[in-house]
């Protein structure tokens, strides 16, 4: 692949820069956007949760799951990333959808995922063996390298939404898949999941493991994070401050980090006719419309959203949610990948609450 040839009037400059390319060199005075004065911007972009079921629900209709590391999953492509399966340059978000008596085979892969299930039940993802029961609202954790496969063992379909720093990795070259057996592994549902059962209990930590958790310590030692848990929390946070909003974050609970070294999983909540002040984060997040309805200013666009539609902020993107009814956007973005490159930055307004509950 030959590199790009620039041109110019001059005779010797279009020689020197024929010759530049022939070399594989680029003159850094002739590029362009490659450093922005600020990150470069997407387009605000949503998807909405009904276009998202109906196609979900069809390709269940038509496309099987078979071994080759097929999962049905729809990713979000953002349609300023060139065609790419990719929500933002760092993010993959994507529904994945398996019916009744469905199950995916065990894999893994140096990309991180997450899942936050939007509706259904009866469904267990495996974790290196560990079968963690899905319902509404859960946040379920595949680390990196971790095997995981998913078992649909009950009649319904089940949706969720999938989260991972598959774009993030691919840019870094760092990618490795591999396949496990062909067999599903055997549980019966009931059976006890280990990593809730050791690190399930809020500010109890198993004494002979601390303060090192089992697992790589980069990842959470919790690889589930119940809805109930996550309502109560917020519920009791909003009552604790008398606020119209709050924002709860994922964590370690044995270290108190984020859920994945890439990524951060929060919640964040807004009661009816209030809004979340202006702000702008370096990194780009994707949310996804848990409850409630309301709408968004995004980067000077104005984005209406409703329970199961998901939207991309992307980075440095002054951002202010408002809800016209009591609303739960579930939130996962690349923050931890800026701190800990020292790329972190943010810019927050001043609060303004509006409505009649303020
Ligand atoms: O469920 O294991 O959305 O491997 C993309 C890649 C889901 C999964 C995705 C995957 C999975
Ligand atoms: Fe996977």
């Amino acid at each position: 692949m030959a590199t790009t040839r620039f041109d110019d009037e001059d005779p010797n400059l279009a020689a020197l820069y024929a010759d530049l390319a022939a070399a594989d060199l680029q003159p850094l005075w002739r590029q362009r956007g490659l450093l922005p004065r600020t990150p470069d911007r997407l387009t605000p972009h949503l998807w909405e949760g009904r276009t998202l079921r109906a196609l979900a629900e069809r390709s269940g209709g038509l496309v099987g799951i078979d071994r080759g590391g097929d999962r049905r999953v729809l990713a979000l492509s953002h349609p300023d990333l060139g065609g790419l399966p990719f929500a933002t340059h760092t993010l993959w978000g994507a529904v994945q959808y398996l019916a009744g008596g469905e199950s995916a085979p065990a894999h893994r892969h140096s990309p991180a995922a997450l899942r936050f299930v939007l509706a259904g039940s009866g469904v267990w993802t495996l974790v290196d063996g560990d079968p963690i029961a899905m319902g509404p609202g859960d946040l379920v954790l595949t680390p990196g390298h971790a095997w995981h496969e998913h078992q649909n063992r009950g009649e319904e379909p089940i949706i969720w939404f999938d989260g991972l720093d598959l774009p993030l990795v691919r840019g870094l070259n760092a990618v490795f898949f591999e396949e496990g057996p062909d067999e599903l592994t055997a549980f019966t549902p009931g059976d006890p999941c280990r990593s809730e059962d050791l690190y399930g209990a809020a500010g109890l930590l198993p004494a002979a493991d601390a303060p090192l958790p089992p697992a790589s310590g980069r990842h959470s030692a919790l690889l589930a994070y119940r809805w109930d848990n996550t309502d109560e929390t917020l519920r009791r946070l909003l009552a604790a401050t008398g606020a119209g909003h709050g924002l709860v974050r994922y964590t370690d609970p044995a270290t108190g980090a984020d859920v994945m070294p890439t990524m951060r999983a929060q919640v964040q909540r807004i009661l009816a006719g209030h809004r979340t002040p202006a702000t702008r984060t370096v990194g780009s997040a994707v949310c996804v419309v848990h409850r409630g309805s309301g709408s968004s200013s995004v980067g000077g666009h104005r984005l209406p959203w409703t329970a199961g539609d998901m939207f991309v902020i992307p980075s440095w993107a002054e951002t202010s949610h408002r809800a016209d009814t009591d609303a739960d956007l579930f939130v996962l973005s690349d923050e931890p990948v800026m701190e800990a490159l020292g790329l972190a930055r943010r810019q927050t307004a001043a609060s303004v609450a509006i409505g009649n509950r303020s």
